[in-house]
């Protein structure tokens, strides 16, 4: 983990606790915290300095910056500190690429992140025609002038791969479907615990192969009950408030969800209430936009051991009130991955759910293959 001081902006202070579990998330530890006094975009020589400073005390590698900046302010960030400063977009992306499975995911990313980079490289471009030193943090003026150039054929040229990948991660999907596994994706918000679950469920298990995924990710693992093939997917979590020119890399890293059999949501049921709806709410609605709603949908009410005595019915019962509202009725399993309580409960679930998708697509292979079988033999 690579140690980062963390700033907050002053638009979204009260959001430290997700700015921190992002910047975890994106494998960073945070050092130390500094809140932004005045909002804007923009930072006074006097704030750089002063940044700086406490960077170099923290011992910080990096500075998260968790706001927009203006890329003059990037720029001079960089060069008071001589370190490299990453917005929240670009932190944000981070955690994508760690997540993306397919193709188009990762060209997705790429290219958002090509397009955010641009101006903060051209901002060196016009400080070192200036006839400042730019070369602060390794590659001189040359360097960013060829890179430049490098970004945006590279944003042409993903531009037109997008088009094509579109088209094969359909006919992967076909190929995967008939393979006979039955996918099973982790999704929830950052920090509920679905890498521990999916840690949890898959101990035992393999890493699936490149043959039926394009990813050697180790986001996909295998696990076989009696003949059952049933795949976990550990997804990118949730998150609140994407900056727009990220959505469509969000969800096409997400995508994994929507291309699943069976979706386990997990909620961290050791939130407030209040906290635990609207995270429900938000996750609830980023799945309706991946068209994954109508799934078979298992929830996972996990961190059950932080939850004080008493109040967990409670806590389920929103829970439950919430998705009858929207997906309707949904097994609901209350458990801790950290401590593995009720993983066999889960896992009822998710291989009943899993046998009845198998026996009902295996009948719908074996009609399909009657009505093609005239067309086969004709060659
Ligand atoms: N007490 C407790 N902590 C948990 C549990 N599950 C996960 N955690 C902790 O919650 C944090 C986030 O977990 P992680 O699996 O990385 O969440 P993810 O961001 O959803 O993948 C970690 O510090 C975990 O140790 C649980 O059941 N109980
Ligand atoms: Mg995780």
């Amino acid at each position: 983990m690579r140690k980062a001081l963390l700033v907050v902006s002053k638009e979204f202070e009260d959001h430290l606790s997700e700015a921190i579990t992002i910047a975890k998330s994106a494998d960073y530890e945070v050092v130390d915290v500094i809140m932004r006094p005045r909002p804007g975009r923009r930072l006074s020589d006097a704030a750089c300095d002063l940044i700086a400073r406490r960077a170099k005390e923290g011992g910080a590698e990096v500075i998260i910056y968790y706001g927009y900046l203006e890329p003059s302010s990037i720029y001079r960030l960089e060069k008071a500190s001589r370190l490299r400063v990453i917005d929240r977009v670009m932190t944000i992306l981070e955690i994508f690429a760690q997540h993306a499975g397919s193709k188009e995911a990762k060209l997705q990313i790429e290219m958002a992140r090509l397009k955010h980079l641009l101006p903060i490289v051209r901002e060196y471009v016009r400080r070192s025609k200036m006839g400042e030193q730019v070369d602060f943090l390794g590659p001189g003026r040359y360097a960013f002038e060829s890179y430049v150039k490098y970004m945006t054929s590279r944003i042409a040229r993903i531009r037109r791969e997008l088009e094509q990948v579109k088209e094969r991660v359909v006919s992967e999907e076909l190929r995967r479907k008939e393979s006979g596994f039955v996918i099973a994706a982790i999704v929830g918000y950052a920090s509920a615990g679905k890498t521990s679950l999916f840690n949890m469920l898959t101990g035992e298990s393999k890493p699936v192969g490149p043959e039926y995924f394009t990813t050697l990710s180790v986001k996909h693992k295998s696990v076989n009950y009696d003949g059952l093939q049933v795949v976990f997917v550990d997804t990118v979590g949730f998150v609140r408030d994407v900056p727009p020119e990220i959505v469509e890399a969000f969800y096409s890293t997400l995508q994994e969800a929507a291309l699943a059999d069976i979706v386990i949501f997990v909620i961290d049921v050791s939130e407030e209430v209040e906290v635990i709806k609207e995270k429900l709410e938000a996750g609830l609605s980023t799945l309706r936009r991946l068209g994954a709603l109508d799934k078979r949908t298992v929830i996972a009410l996990n961190k059950i051991d932080l939850v004080p005595a008493g109040t967990l019915s409670t806590r389920r019962a929103a829970v439950e009130k919430m998705l009858r509202e929207t997906v309707g009725e949904a097994p609901v399993v209350e458990l801790s991955a950290l401590k593995g309580w009720n993983q066999d409960l889960l896992l009822k679930e998710v291989i009943g759910l899993a046998r009845m998708l198998r026996s009902a697509s295996t009948s719908l292979q074996e009609g399909l293959r009657v009505e093609t079988r005239p067309q086969a033999s004709k060659g």
